[in-house]
């Protein structure tokens, strides 16, 4: 870049090199390897759709979409038994074994014990239960601020990109350790990036 074109990108931001300055600019594939390496992107959305695990029928969407300071978590949940099941979000992007298991326990970076939502101390997985109706289906919406997308930078918080949401047969009592007696692993889905809801 020429020296006149630094004093007017300093003085305009990247306005200047979105303008004429851009041109004078190396093309990427003459700058080096280093230069082509970028800082990931945030993630606004994301989504975990459920399969069930062998021998049982439970499925299910989960959203995943950044609100204020934390993640709007959005489910319907369905074939379940009528009441509470652990919900949570585990260490690994891995629902290949039939029971589940190829997931990992909760996704805990932070080394804290297993708790409720809502607990000062708690794993960034454990998004405590869910509840079906009669009918076996759980829909529920709720803002959460430990678990992040990519880009979201928040204390005790962390990315769960790449991780599995499972569902479980039982209720989590949101205190056995390390995981809330909850029960078999009856659904699984992998959190991967999603569009932006489409505008109605
Ligand atoms: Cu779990
Ligand atoms: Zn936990």
């Amino acid at each position: 870049m020429k020296a006149q074109c630094w004093k007017v990108a300093v003085a305009m931001g990247v306005l200047a090199l979105a303008s004429g300055c851009a041109q004078q600019m190396p093309a990427p594939e003459e700058s080096g390897a280093a230069e082509n390496v970028v800082a990931p992107p945030a993630i606004d959305n994301a989504v975990a759709v459920l399969h069930p695990t062998a021998g049982n029928e439970v499925s299910g969407t989960v959203h995943f979409a950044r609100e204020g300071d934390g993640v709007r978590v959005s489910l319907r949940i369905e074939h379940l038994s009528p009441g509470k099941h652990g919900f949570h979000v585990h260490e690994y992007g891995d629902c290949s074994a039939a029971d589940g298991t190829s997931a990992g326990g909760h996704f805990n970076p932070f080394d804290a014990p297993h708790a409720a939502r809502d607990a000062a101390e708690r794993h960034v997985g454990d998004l405590g239960n869910v509840t079906a109706d009669d009918s076996g289906v759980a829909e529920t919406e709720f803002v959460d601020t430990r678990i992040a997308l990519q880009g979201v930078a928040l204390e005790k918080a962390a990315s769960i990109l790449g991780r599995a949401v499972i569902v479980h047969g039982g209720e989590d009592d949101l205190t056995s350790q390390p995981s809330g007696d909850a029960g078999p692993r009856v659904a699984c889905g992998v959190v991967g990036i999603a569009a932006a809801p489409a505008m109605d």
